[in-house]
């Protein structure tokens, strides 16, 4: 069984080859992505059994998704197809270094999940729930969803993950804030960004937000600070320094990483610290390779990162 299951929208992904802007390129590289989906990957990979699920149009974006998710040895028991919407898109492309993705997944078949679609022995049998704040913004019944999820872990004494993964091309600070900031009250890990922080919080004192987390029962872990990432506990806040990345090729994805790193350390009894140095490590190697997940190491290339193992070549 699953010892972390998450859920959300997973799309096809559509990027030109080679840096080219989506305006002009003449043709496009198919791909999938979906920050759960992302975040299940790399727990895959890691070797932490682990189960997505979420909802995807009965066509063939739909079943290229949960084939190649299942593909990565994830359990999509659960995964539902529906007949009545289409599987959601984004496209991607980025240019002079930077990324920008567009959206077609209003009306998707994951906006119309609703709580009928958990099942409640499913969670109940995992040790951790990982939901993002990108779930709610589809549709009041995904906002639903993500809600009694979360109650459905919490009944069961299922540890409840959170990332707040705001996305402003899907609504307004004033709309994500009181969803977010209700979702974080009820997680014992939140993984935020310091840049979400800022507008969750509507401050730029990092004094202030930190007073801010201490309010909450979660263990905060904030990403994208000056090179390192925070862990704000009751009574301290530690500093873990990132990872150097050789070249950046591609940003998207590096929090899902990152999460996913977290989890496993978690998972294998590391300390919040080294847990947390394992996330940094897998959000600066995915930092390095196209797309959302398709660089997130193996359990045995980190392991040969830290051990700095040399690759033989032949
Ligand atoms: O975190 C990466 C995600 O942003 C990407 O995979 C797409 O899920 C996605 C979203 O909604 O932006």
């Amino acid at each position: 069984a699953p010892e972390v299951i998450t859920f959300g929208e997973s799309m096809a992904l559509l990027m030109p080859p080679g840096n080219k802007g989506l305006e002009y390129a003449a043709s496009l590289d198919k791909s999938f992505g979906g920050a759960e989906s992302n975040v299940a990957i790399g727990l895959a990979r890691l070797g932490v059994p682990v189960g997505w699920f979420g909802r995807l149009g009965a066509d063939p974006l739909g079943r290229m998704i949960a084939k190649r998710i299942r593909g990565e040895g994830v359990d999509v028991s659960r995964v539902t197809f529906a007949e009545d919407a289409p599987t959601g898109l984004m496209l991607r492309e980025t240019v002079n270094g930077k990324s920008s993705v567009f959206y077609y997944r209003r009306f998707s078949a994951a906006s119309r999940m609703t709580p009928a679609h958990l099942d409640e022995d499913y969670i109940a049998s995992a040790k951790v729930l990982h939901v993002t704040g990108i779930t709610p913004a589809l549709s009041a019944d995904c906002a639903e969803t993500v809600r009694a999820a979360v109650r459905l872990a919490r009944k069961h004494g299922v540890t409840v993950s959170f990332d707040p993964n705001l996305r402003l091309k899907l609504w307004t600070i004033d709309e994500a804030r009181p969803v977010l900031l209700e979702l974080a009250a009820e997680a014992d890990y939140f993984l935020p960004g310091l840049d979400e922080l800022k507008l969750l919080y509507e401050t730029e004192s990092f004094d202030e937000i930190v007073a801010r987390l201490r309010g909450l029962r979660a263990v905060s872990i904030v990403k994208g600070g000056n090179d390192e990432t925070y862990i704000v506990e009751r009574d301290r806040v530690t500093a873990v320094p990132y990872f150097k990345a050789e070249r950046v090729v591609d940003t998207v994805g590096a929090g899902d990483a990152f999460c996913a790193g977290f989890l496993k350390g978690l998972r294998i009894g590391y300390s919040l610290e080294e847990a947390v140095r394992l996330g940094n490590l897998l959000g600066c190697m995915v930092v390095q390779v196209e797309g959302d997940w398709e660089g997130v190491p193996t359990w045995d290339e980190v392991e040969a990162v830290l051990s700095n193992r040399k690759h033989v070549e032949r």
